[in-house]
């Protein structure tokens, strides 16, 4: 948690060691800061390297300090850097793996920089809704130009170092090492050892030809692609003002713009985002030590649209697929549509032909379960039945070698029951993918019963190689997902029945930030697979009430797009949804019918009771541990249900509203005869916290 110094011949060596990546907690800024002290008193020192253990040089600020007093104890980040830059002996910074946020600050603190070949540098602050608070905004567009400089903080994105290297006329780097770096770095120490004055990238300028028009271009830019979103534009002047102002007076107006940005919801929830995306990966009684197994080659079983997306993951990662169908024209049809997808992003330059063909070598197509067999993954991707699925993993149970994991694809079906289909229900697990499954980031990783801890290890390790935000949940009708977007769906047919249009529900949720209205959904994904479920639920819980106005649409064979007509219209081959009068008039009988007098519905309502649904149903799958932790529901609504990410999820804003102020609101909720009063009772567990002040985070 701190930094050692050592001194070899003439030059002292401080090494950041922060585990895993040399966050600039207190503890290693204190420490980092007295190991300058030291050199600059200790008289065989001539000069310093400073460098980083392990993987990073530096992941920059300690993020885990964020909203805690440590992150601005003496010596904060400026205090470090100015200790660093007024050393009166050179200090040379040997920088490789990852140099990112206050990392490169400090870096760029330093009077010379060495940097290995392959070294990930960016300032991603604005990721996090914040912008580089330590000096960045004002030594880089000094170091590196104005204009790369101003790409690299308003996008967060890293590049690699020999990239930046070449850049004409930088002072970012001195030197790219061609062999060892510390070698190199301490090469150098020893070169300038005696150069005076010390070169301080605060004493360059920062020069634009065209300083007015350039900035007001590049401030229409960001301005229209962040609308939701503070953070870019306040990097931007901060940009600007390294351009117009002193040094000093560009750090000071650096530092008003970055403690504004620290203090809004926006940053808050992207922070929490950050934060949540990695503890989603943390399974509480399975050890990060657990053993994974190998997966050097998966199966898919069912080349339809879900197959077919989920087998490109694999096949994007270079782990080889086979894909089985029961006929040739189905696996032909979705070897051609995987060729379609990829021959697109080729079009769109997004994909290199060379690396098109390298995935395409991966995929193989079989009829026979027999050779699937030696697969070490099989994920089943078949009809949403549970007698298909049946005899699918009867089959798989017959034929996988011992130790393959057997997974389902399913999203509703129960996990426990298809494992009970197999005498290997250890082996089982679910792994719910997103529709289009090459694209969206969530994976459900459903834990049955009876899944073994090193099978779960092993699918959230896979996740992250697929690249994919994965999230357990246990089993239950509709894991997290499904089980709360069914009653965000409820809430949305009341507010049919009560008066509202489609397209007025769906404007008040994607003025709320939703990429999509619950209609307009609909008519995309498909009106009759809410119908299927609806019909199945009729039967369970007969008690539980829906608005019929899905139904009615269902009949009329409206099932969105793919029918051509929805909750909207759609002139043929397009997908503009215009408000239809055949459904208003539908709506209106259906009214009449039930001899409801339509009313006028606020946004406001509307939006609360779309998203508490979700967040009151959140907190029973919390109470029943179906889900870990409220921040992993958050992360299923942001990656896999179009949530505002400037919001950070469900429950995220359940907290910024305050959890009393959601907990009266739905109580007006309940007094609606129209509604469901039962539904909107607390869950306990969100009585339960608001009776002791407590929050979800
Ligand atoms: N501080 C503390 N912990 C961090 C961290 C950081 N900056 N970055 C990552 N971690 C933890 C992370 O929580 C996880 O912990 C582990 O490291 C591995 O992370 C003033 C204020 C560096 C590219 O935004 O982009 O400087 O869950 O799984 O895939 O201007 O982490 O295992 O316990 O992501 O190899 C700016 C954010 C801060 C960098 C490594 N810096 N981090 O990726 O590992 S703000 C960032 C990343 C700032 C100043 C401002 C990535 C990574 P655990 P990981 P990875």
């Amino acid at each position: 948690m701190t930094a050692t110094y050592e001194v070899r011949g003439h030059i002292a060596v401080i090494t950041l060691s922060n585990p895993p990546v040399n966050g600039l907690g207190f503890a290693t800024r204190k420490a980092a800061a007295a190991a300058i002290g030291q050199a600059e008193s200790d008289a065989q020192v001539q000069a310093v390297v400073i460098t980083g253990a392990g993987k990073a040089f530096s992941g920059g600020a300690d993020i885990k300090e964020f909203g805690s007093p440590l992150a601005m104890a003496a010596p904060n980040l400026l205090d470090l850097i100015g200790v660093v830059e007024a050393c009166s002996k050179p200090v040379v910074a040997a920088i490789h793996s990852v140099c990112m946020g206050g990392g490169l600050e400090l870096a760029l603190g330093c009077h010379y920089r060495v940097v290995a070949p392959g070294t990930k540098v960016a300032l991603p602050e604005v990721k996090l809704g914040l912008l580089p608070g330590a000096g960045g905004t004002q030594r880089l567009p000094r170091a590196l130009g104005v204009e790369p400089a101003l790409n690299m903080i308003v996008s967060g994105e890293p590049v690699n170092a020999e990239l930046l290297a070449q850049v004409p006329g930088q002072k970012l780097f001195d030197r790219v090492a061609s062999g060892d770096l510390m070698e190199e770095a301490l090469a150098l120490a020893a070169e300038v050892a005696q150069v005076r004055p010390l070169p301080r990238v605060r004493d360059l300028k920062a020069r634009h030809a065209n300083p007015e028009a350039y900035f007001q271009f590049a401030r229409n830019m960001v301005g229209g692609m962040s609308k939701n979103f503070p953070a870019p534009l306040r990097c931007l002047e901060a940009v600007a003002a390294a351009v117009s102002k002193p040094f000093d007076e560009g750090i000071k107006a650096e530092r008003e713009g970055f403690a504004a940005l620290m203090m809004t919801p926006e940053s808050k929830a992207l922070r929490h985002a950050f934060f949540a995306e990695r503890a989603a990966s943390k399974i509480a009684d399975v050890p990060e030590s657990t053993p994974t197994r190998t997966i050097a080659k998966v199966a898919v079983i069912g080349a339809g649209t879900m197959g077919g997306g989920i087998s490109m993951n694999f096949l994007n990662a270079g782990i080889p697929v086979t894909i089985l169908e029961t006929k040739q024209e189905a696996l032909d049809r979705g070897v051609a549509t995987i060729k379609k997808n990829y021959e697109a992003q080729v079009k769109k330059g997004k994909l290199k032909e060379d690396k098109y063909q390298q995935r395409m070598a991966l995929l193989s197509t079989t009829l026979s379960y027999a050779e699937i067999g030696d697969a070490d993954l099989v994920i089943e991707a078949v009809f949403e039945e549970i007698g298909v699925k049946e005899s699918v993993f009867k089959q798989l149970d017959a034929v996988m070698k011992p130790g393959a994991i057997l997974a389902s694809n399913t999203s509703t079906l129960d996990v426990n029951k298809i494992a009970s289909f197999t005498q290997r229900p250890q082996d089982v697990v679910g792994m719910h993918f997103f529709s289009p499954a090459n694209v969206m980031k969530l994976l459900e990783v459903v834990r049955g019963a009876h899944t073994a801890k090193d099978v779960l290890a092993t699918v959230m390790a896979l996740a992250k190689k697929i690249r994919k935000t994965a999230v357990v949940s246990g089993v239950c009708d509709g894991f997290i997902g499904n089980r709360m977007i069914e009653q965000y769906s409820r809430q949305a047919g009341f507010l049919l029945d009560e008066g509202c249009s489609p397209a007025q529900v769906d404007r008040a949720a994607e003025k709320f930030g939703f990429a999509m209205g619950p209609f307009r959904m609909g008519d995309l994904a498909g009106n009759d697979i809410g119908w299927a479920i609806r019909k199945r639920r009729y039967q369970e819980k007969p008690n539980l009430r829906y608005s019929k106005s899905a139904d009615l649409l269902c009949e009329l064979g409206r099932y969105g797009q793919k029918t051509g007509a929805g909750w909207y219209d759609y002139a043929p081959g397009k997908r503009d949804a215009l408000p239809s009068a055949v459904v208003a008039e539908m709506l209106d009988k259906h009214r009449a019918a039930l001899g409801i007098t339509p009313r006028q519905i606020s946004d406001e309502e509307i939006v609360h009771r779309l998203v508490y649904a979700l967040v009151n149903e959140a907190a029973h799958l919390l109470e029943e541990g179906i889900a870990q932790r409220a921040s992993d529901v958050d992360m299923v609504y942001l990656t896999g249900y179009g949530f505002p990410l400037w919001r950070g999820g469900p429950m995220c804003y359940a907290d910024t509203v305050g959890l009393f102020n959601v907990v009266q609101t739905m109580q007006r909720f309940a007094k609606n005869p129209l509604d469901d009063a039962e539904f909107w009772q607390p869950a306990p567990l969100l009585a339960r916290l608001v009776a002791e002040g407590k929050s979800f985070s």
